[in-house]
């Protein structure tokens, strides 16, 4: 009887297949789920630290940071591409058996308000966002046991955090309330019977990524999604650091008062005698240069030669004299940018007997610049009374934003055309800059509504959203 009855079970299904319609377009199907709340204890994450990947002749990990201060800080490699890498661990149990944890994860995210610029680029690895800077997640990793060796794994871990940590580095890790080196390093501890463990990752900071305060969250999981966290910062050290393709600076034949310059080139190509500049340190920096005379001499006080350069052929030039102190050059190099440095020169008078060539050293130098920042958005409201039947009325966002999006909220009659005052938009006729009862000058955007034309005036609420430039 239930064999006939799967018989026509599977008849069924396969005419019921044949006589489906066949779609040609796209369906959406929401889905949804709860998260089983789970019975059992939460996993612990009973102390978390980041360190450096640098190994003993074991192959064990040292233990190390860059820093004495608390915590763990790091410096960036200055070269150019040359990775930083670094390690996440943590020690993690779960009431339940270490059978019960499911996984161990760290979260890292870039500094806050800190904006990378146009010519930073991310690691392939570092997909966590879209976008990099700003606060947003760099990536997400899997923690993995320190070691996978039944054999070793125990003394692994003891090792590292208890003895090289504890006696090297102390103040390196971060703890959970009511845990430290006493309780988890105890002779009868949990690290000892194994009902906690060490679980680490690598992870590669660029040489690039803005040198700030790296949040940074080891999430244990276990098998009912119970979850414990920690979290903590660490420190990408600062370092301004610049290379450039050449070694001297040839400004051929210079005639009398003619202003000769030597440009530079936006190809990073060791000799090709076109300058080029890029940052290969973790901060925005500004070039310093610094001349000699090139044995061109003075005149009374004043020297027979100066000299201006630039970086980026936007750049306006600044001009140096021989031997004063180190100037600063427009413009500033953006993280890992690369950019072209065009020099000058300018004799009033050759010394006599003249040479027929001269030559000298220049020095260049750089200094760290402050970040860029993130763009802040701001929501204005806007209550406008009194509006006439048809009237206009708008707001405009602050010096130095520009409205990105607007909207009305309520009003005491029907509205009519409504929307951003921004070039290259037409809200119920007008075209921006000019409105029926305000004209905007440029950079100044905004927001305009007009009432509906329908016998009736108006109160209308609205707001403008204004991001900064
Ligand atoms: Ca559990
Ligand atoms: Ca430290
Ligand atoms: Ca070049
Ligand atoms: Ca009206």
């Amino acid at each position: 009887m239930k064999k006939t009855l799967i018989i026509i079970t599977m008849l069924s299904l396969a005419l019921s297949m044949s006589s489906l319609p066949v779609l040609a377009v796209e369906i959406g199907v929401g889905t949804g789920l709860t998260r089983d709340p789970g019975d059992g204890a939460a996993p612990i994450v009973k102390v978390k630290w980041e360190m450096n990947v640098v190994k003993d002749g074991n192959s064990k990990y040292l233990g190390t940071d860059d820093a004495t201060t608390a915590g763990a800080q790091f410096l960036p490699s200055s070269q150019y591409q040359v990775n930083k890498r670094i390690a996440i661990c943590a020690v993690v149990t779960d009431a339940d058996g270490m059978a019960d944890l499911a996984g161990v994860y760290a979260d890292v995210f870039y500094p806050v308000n800190i904006a990378v610029g146009e010519h930073h680029v991310k690691l392939s690895s570092q997909n966590g966002s879209a976008t990099a800077g700003c606060g947003v997640l760099m990536q997400e990793d899997e923690l993995k046991l320190l070691s996978t060796n039944a054999a070793t794994a125990k003394a692994d871990g003891i090792e590292l955090i208890c003895n090289k940590i504890r006696t090297n580095n102390t103040n390196l890790p971060v703890w959970n309330s009511g845990y430290d080196y006493d309780e988890i390093c105890a002779a009868d501890g949990e690290l000892m019977k194994e009902t906690a463990k060490v679980f680490c990752v690598e992870k590669d900071l660029s040489y690039e990524d803005p040198a700030g305060d790296y949040r940074t969250i080891v999430m244990a999981q276990d098998t009912d999604s119970l979850y414990g966290s920690l979290e903590n910062f660490f420190k990408y050290l600062p370092s301004t650091a610049f290379e450039v393709d050449f070694t001297s600076v040839n400004y051929g034949n210079v005639k009398l008062n003619t202003h000769k310059v030597v440009n530079g080139n936006l190809t990073f190509s060791n000799g090709d005698n076109f300058p080029t500049v890029r940052n290969i340190g973790n901060t925005r920096a500004d070039m310093k240069v610094q001349q000699d005379d090139m044995g061109l001499g003075q005149t009374g006080s004043t020297y027979n030669v100066k000299y201006d350069g630039r970086v980026g052929s936007d750049a306006t030039f600044v001009v140096y004299n021989p031997f004063a102190a180190a100037k600063k050059l427009n413009n500033t190099l953006d993280l890992s940018e690369t950019n072209e440095m065009d020099f000058s020169i300018d004799i009033s008078k050759f010394p006599y007997p003249p040479a027929a060539s001269y030559s000298g050293t220049m020095t260049l130098t750089a200094v760290s610049v402050a970040h860029l920042t993130c763009p802040t958005l701001t929501r204005i409201d806007r209550v406008q009374t009194g509006f006439g039947d048809g009237g206009w009325a708008g707001w405009s966002c602050p010096v130095g934003t520009t409205a990105v999006s607007g909207g009305i909220d309520s009003s005491t009659n029907p509205v009519g055309p409504n929307g951003l005052a921004v070039p290259s938009t037409t809200v119920g006729g007008f075209t921006y800059p000019v409105y029926p009862h305000y004209t905007y000058t440029f950079p100044e955007t905004g927001y305009v509504v007009q009432d509906l034309p329908d016998g009736f005036g108006n109160t209308i609420s609205f707001h403008v959203d204004c991001l900064t430039n």
